[in-house]
């Protein structure tokens, strides 16, 4: 069994000018809004399934030096950072665990966050009540490695604000 508390690397102060990023992507990114919970951009290699026969646009510098700042970190270098944007506390994301197929092995996803703070929530499959809070501030990462996704769910739950938040997420996909 894995211990999740050593297997998640949380860093609530892990890079600056959280306010300044997330002022420059809230009004300059083109957000898809097909979805009713939350607004989602992706740049890079392409991540999900729909996404496979179009080329997306390449890291904006911002995401690069980001992902740049990563890599000694998480040990691998990002190719894709997928963005999901909450406009408010209403906006969500609801229990799931992670497709791991189409990622490298040994890699896993890293979140970092701009905006208002929200919490991110893990909880045990077989244990549902077993659930770890995890307090994304501006400027956090929290990685999770791919190995958790069997056993455990993860969630960004409503919470009651008007403010919106950014979450940053990398991910290196296979490529062929
Ligand atoms: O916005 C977040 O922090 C959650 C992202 C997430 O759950 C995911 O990428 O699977």
């Amino acid at each position: 069994m894995i211990d999740i508390k050593s297997a998640i690397i949380f860093k609530p102060n892990f890079f600056e000018k959280a306010e300044d990023i997330y002022s420059l992507l809230s009004s300059s990114i083109r957000w898809d809004d097909s979805m009713r919970a939350r607004k989602t951009a992706s740049f890079g290699q392409p991540y999900a399934q729909s996404e496979k026969n179009r080329s997306l646009d390449p890291f904006h510098p911002i995401m690069q030096e980001l992902s740049d700042q990563l890599e000694p970190v998480i040990g691998f270098k990002p190719n894709n950072c997928f963005l999901n944007f909450y406009e408010d506390g209403k906006s969500k994301m609801g229990w799931h665990a992670d497709t791991t197929h189409f990622l490298e092995s040994e890699t896993g996803v890293a979140i970092l966050s701009v905006g208002d703070t929200r919490i991110f929530q893990i909880r045990r499959k077989k244990v549902p009540t077993e659930i770890l809070n995890y307090v994304l501030t501006p400027g956090s990462l929290i990685y999770m490695p791919i190995s958790i996704q069997e056993e455990w769910q993860h969630a960004i739950p409503k919470v009651v604000s008007e403010r919106g938040r950014i979450s940053l997420t990398f991910r290196q996909m296979k490529t062929e």
